[in-house]
């Protein structure tokens, strides 16, 4: 694996601040806008009430493969893998799949992209064998993105791959079939409010005028609800069902219409959390790490450039190092990481995807120990510190100045130490009153020599380290959970 250096991102963690602090007590955007600055806004539902009590089992139970996951492929597919970011001959600003909406591109001209899908080179096992290969537990797909567009053959709207495509093959069914042989769990995306191809849809204000005047119930009882109906009855167990950008959502039965179908017919499924209402677990804002420990269940949606859909132009990948830190900090935050890519009109995902994606793989065949079902770090201090100066972020909230050296996740008896840099020799871990019983390198299973000096147990690490892209030490203590001392 090519030692890439990760890249530390510190809008992310700023951004991060900002959501988390405002979270619960500013009004979020009603819509995920993602190109007018609401990034860094947890979602809505997070603002929502807590479930009655016999509904909380319910959704733990519904959650505990989602808690050993972690790490899932997020898959931005549709239409606008065509003009990959590109219309008439102007680069069109903002995300690839917002391409219509940025170029006010009417319906008519738009569908005849339709005539031009067909994805020759699309095979829906080498999609689940990256995947696997990048280490993966999940796929989230777009069956239908705000385009209005569907992946699969719909029943209700004939603007679907099956119907109105040369290619004309159900890719949600294929997708299944090859999830079903790799035991590979996958759920859908579905825009249940944006609908820009229906006239009673969220979003189009270019051909159908403004959303106020529109029959919304009218699209969400003809359109929405049944093609959900259609994605949980023809495909297979459905792991779970991402929701977005809620606009109008908030008006009377509209999200628990949508609650009541999948719980109906898969009560299994998960629910992300930008129906409209509280689903399963909080879905963060794009890209947006939160700075502390999250005690819901959480997932971050991502991207490893700066595009969900396909943009010719957009070459500003992450490296493999920047990934598995995100990955490791994310989990050590109690957190899921959701990583997009976006396949090319010809069904190719794009190359250097792949290989960011297989190289943080190689990382996790053989570390992944410290990732998959691992919990969250039980203290903090390596996350970050308030700002020395005791400045204020522009809400009022303590400014945090985020560290990146190390962090730890936790099994039962075990603590995981990944290092992202060489650290200081010796290497003191905070302050605990469990017993150190063994310390060795995760990758070889090489001892750490360890001491422990008024409590705190220092580490001596092995230079050069061991993998200086991220390498972790477990440290195996007496009890199951880290009991905290004064330090
Ligand atoms: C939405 C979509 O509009 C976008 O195309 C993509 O599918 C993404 C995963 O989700 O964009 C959002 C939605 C919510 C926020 C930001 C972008 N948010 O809450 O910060």
């Amino acid at each position: 694996m090519p030692p890439l250096r990760r890249r530390v991102d510190t809008w992310t963690f700023r951004a991060s601040l900002t959501a988390l602090a405002l979270s619960l007590v500013v009004p979020v955007p009603s819509d995920g806008d993602p190109v007018s600055g609401v990034e860094g806004l947890l979602s809505p539902t997070l603002r929502t009430q807590a479930p009655a009590p016999g509904e909380d089992t319910a959704r733990q139970q519904r959650l505990a493969w989602f808690h050993e996951a972690k790490y899932g492929l997020f898959i931005h597919w549709g239409l606008y893998a065509i003009p990959a970011g590109t219309w008439k001959g102007q680069r069109i600003r903002g995300l690839g799949e917002w391409i219509m909406n940025r170029a006010k591109i009417p319906v008519g001209e738009y569908e005849q992209l339709a005539r031009q899908f067909n994805p020759v080179k699309f095979d829906a096992d080498e999609w689940v064998e990256l995947a696997q290969a990048a280490g993966m537990k999940y796929i989230v797909i777009t069956s239908k993105h705000h385009d209005g567009f569907a992946l699969y053959q719909s029943k209700v709207s004939t603007y679907d791959v099956v119907d109105a495509t040369p290619f004309k093959r159900d890719i949600l069914e294929e997708l299944a079939a090859a999830c079903a042989r790799a035991k590979m769990p996958l759920g859908f995306y579905y825009s249940q409010a944006q609908d820009w191809h229906d006239p009673n849809g969220a979003g189009n204000d270019w051909d159908f005028g403004p959303d106020d005047k529109k029959d919304f119930d009218k699209y969400l009882r003809g359109k929405a609800e049944p093609q959900v109906r259609e994605l949980l009855t023809g495909y297979g167990p459905v792991a779970l069902l991402w929701f977005d950008t809620p606009r109008m959502m908030n008006v009377g039965d509209r999200a628990t219409r949508f609650t009541d179908i999948v719980r109906e017919l898969q009560p299994k499924t998960l629910i992300d959390g930008r129906l409209g209402v509280a689903g399963d677990y909080v879905t963060t804002g794009d890209n947006v790490i939160p700075p502390a420990v999250q005690t819901t269940a959480w997932e971050v949606p991502a991207t490893i450039n700066h595009t969900w859909g396909y943009k010719t132009y957009d070459h500003d990948w992450k490296s493999p190092g920047a990934i598995l830190f995100k990955l490791v900090d994310i989990v050590s935050k109690g957190g899921n990481y959701l990583l997009n890519v976006g396949p090319r009109a010809d069904g190719i995902i794009p190359e250097p995807s792949q290989y960011v994606l297989r190289s943080a793989g190689a990382w996790l065949k053989v570390n992944g120990e410290a990732v998959y079902g691992a919990g969250a770090t039980p203290f903090g201090e390596e996350l970050g510190e308030p700002s020395a100066r005791g400045a204020e972020d522009v809400r009022g909230q303590p400014l945090m100045l985020a560290r990146t050296e190390w962090r730890i996740t936790t099994k039962p008896g075990k603590l995981y130490v990944t290092f992202f840099a060489e650290p200081r020799a010796p290497f003191e871990l905070p302050a605990m009153k469990n017993a150190v019983k063994r310390v060795y390198q995760l990758a070889d299973g090489a001892p750490v020599p360890f001491k422990t000096e008024g409590g705190r147990t220092v580490l001596e690490i092995a230079r050069p380290i061991l993998d200086p892209m991220a390498t972790v030490i477990v440290v195996e203590i007496d009890g199951a959970s880290v009991v905290r001392a004064a330090s």
